[in-house]
């Protein structure tokens, strides 16, 4: 006799057990999907560190393990790309990748808080920690996409230059059938990157733009800094202000000329008070519609600090209120899931960031567009 005799009596009994109720999760669900995921790069990789890395020391059990880590094991070490993906330096090439990722260290359009010319780095970084699996997904985009990290636009000291240099990269990679993913970056980089889009796509552009803030000025303190790229963008003939839909507006860090931008443009807002509302998914629903209505592509630009300061410490202009990470997550799958031509993640400052949660939430944002995209078939190759 134990002092548990009496314990879980009720779950115990037969009667209970009778009904199987977890047969109902998509944890078990997903765990049977893995066995169809193939392993054929994840092996290769493997075989590539112990040929380059040479084989660990005889001491070391595991003979997957190498003495110069080539792979992506420990999540310590390394010299990090983001996700892990290969180094491209020969940026001529990526036209034989799928995707590819772009930094544009960048923030000399910040307003208030600077420090997000050092977001690629702490992106690429804390990325480390990302297997290229999702569970919930039962996506692995190694084995699904051919994606390669092509470094860093070269930015300098001028916003106008600078834009120039990010718009050449940006329609570099685009021109050449590849989807490009900036690591931002200030907000500043939207107009560069959106019309490096448009000048290259033979019809209109549509942009979903997630953010706490409107970015719709003409100018701010006389430049086109990061709160301007929509004013600018949706003056390029092909992205009309009619399909560009602002998502998470709200606080008390909106400027009243945008305001009026937005009644004189004509462009879609919805504030978290609609998200509260309506739900993510019926959310989604209308700025699809509105941003793909006679589009051919639509890009997307997603602010870091459109999710609660709460959650994202480490960005220029910090708002509550925002996308708790799960909606905002949510509402990016959705849109991914119709295909975007581009995306771009901003405004993670890393001299702001705690325990580099902001730039995690950023690696988090990219990671699940692209295995939403996969698994709606609009990207990459699909196993079967
Ligand atoms: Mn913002």
């Amino acid at each position: 006799m134990g002092f548990f005799d009496n314990h879980g009596l009720s779950f115990r009994q037969k009667k209970a057990l009778e009904s199987d109720r977890t047969t109902d999760l998509l944890g078990i669900e997903k765990a049977a999907e893995e066995a169809k995921i193939p392993e054929v790069e994840g092996e290769k990789v493997t075989e590539r560190s112990l040929q380059y890395g040479l084989e660990a020391a005889p001491s070391i059990g595991d003979r997957t393990i190498s003495t110069f880590t080539r792979e992506p094991r420990p999540a310590y070490a390394g010299i990090p790309t983001f996700l892990r993906t290969p180094f491209l330096e020969d940026v001529r090439r990526v036209g034989e990748y799928d995707v590819a990722f772009i930094g544009v260290p960048f923030d000399i359009g910040t307003t208030y808080r600077a420090g997000a010319r050092f977001g690629p780095e702490a992106i690429r970084r804390i990325s480390k920690l990302y297997t290229s699996y999702s569970y919930e997904h039962g996506v692995d985009l190694k084995e699904s996409l051919h994606m390669c990290d092509v470094g860093d636009v070269f930015t300098i000291a001028n916003i106008e230059k600078s834009f120039d240099q990010i718009y050449k990269a940006v329609s570099h990679v685009f021109a050449q059938g590849t989807l490009p993913v900036m690591l931002g970056g200030d907000h500043a980089i939207g107009y560069p990157c959106l019309r490096a889009i448009a000048d290259n796509v033979d019809g209109k552009v549509g942009i979903i733009h997630m953010d706490r803030h409107l970015d719709l000025q003409e100018k701010d303190m006389d430049e086109r800094m990061h709160t301007t790229p929509w004013f600018h963008a949706t003056n390029i003939p092909n992205a009309p202000p009619e399909n560009l839909v602002q998502v998470g507006i709200g606080g008390w860090q909106v400027p009243r000329e945008a305001v009026k931008n937005v009644r004189k443009f004509n462009t879609t807002v919805i504030t978290m008070g609609d998200i509260e509302k309506h739900g993510i998914d019926r959310i989604a629903d209308i700025a699809l519609e509105k941003a793909w209505k006679g589009a051919k592509a639509v890009y997307l630009s997603v602010d870091i600090d459109s999710f609660d300061s709460g959650f994202v410490p480490g960005t220029g202009w910090p708002e509550p209120g925002g996308f708790l990470p799960r909606e905002g997550i949510q509402f990016v799958n959705r849109v991914a899931s119709e295909g975007i031509c581009g995306m771009e993640l901003v405004e993670v400052s890393p001299p702001y960031d705690v325990s580099d949660q902001t730039a995690l939430l950023g690696t988090r944002v990219i990671s699940d567009a692209l295995a939403s995209m996969v698994k709606a078939g609009k990207i990459g190759k699909q196993f079967a």
